[in-house]
């Protein structure tokens, strides 16, 4: 299954890829987007209007769209355009719940707004949350499996 994150600059996307690829973080910022299995984006891309069509394209390449919001500050930028132009499955993942800053009901707010009505609240650098979220992936990698067999 082909999966894409994206999200603002310093959001947790390429944590979140160390995570479940390797089971380990490292500080890596991500410069350009990172092709194969786990399409990872640098938030500039998210941010920047101009690379607004590129994003959406490569969204069409994928099964999955990680829409990953920092739980400390998850109200950034609009984006509800994007979202609404998104036509792959986005399940919604609010990281840095491990920090007393984070604030989960602005989160379910933000989510609500966004039309993303599945997420999973995480912590990259405690690995709480992850397990329900590998659960969820690994399902969701077996329904499209079957969905090609048909
Ligand atoms: N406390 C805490 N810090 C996190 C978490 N996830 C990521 N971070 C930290 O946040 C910073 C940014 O994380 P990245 O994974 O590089 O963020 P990114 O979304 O890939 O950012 P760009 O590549 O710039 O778009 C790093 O210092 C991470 O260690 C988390 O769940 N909890
Ligand atoms: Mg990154």
């Amino acid at each position: 299954m082909k999966i894409l994150c994206l999200g603002v600059v310093g959001a947790g996307k390429t944590s979140l890829i160390q995570r479940l690829t390797q089971d380990r973080i490292w500080e890596e910022k991500t410069g350009c987007v990172i092709y194969g299995d786990w399409m990872d984006t640098p938030g500039e891309m998210f941010e920047n209007q101009g690379f607004f069509r590129r994003l959406l394209q490569l969204t069409n390449q994928v099964e999955l769209v990680l829409w990953v919001v920092d739980a400390t500050k998850p109200m950034l930028g609009n984006h509800l355009e994007y979202r609404r132009l998104i036509q792959t499955e986005v399940i919604g993942i609010a990281t840095k719940i491990d920090t007393e800053e984070a604030d989960l009901l602005r989160v379910s707010k933000r989510m609500q707004e966004l039309g993303i009505w599945r997420w999973f609240p995480i912590s990259n650098h405690t690995g709480e949350g992850l397990e329900a979220l590998r659960e969820e992936l690994l399902e969701l990698e077996q329904m499209i499996h079957l969905k090609k067999k048909k």
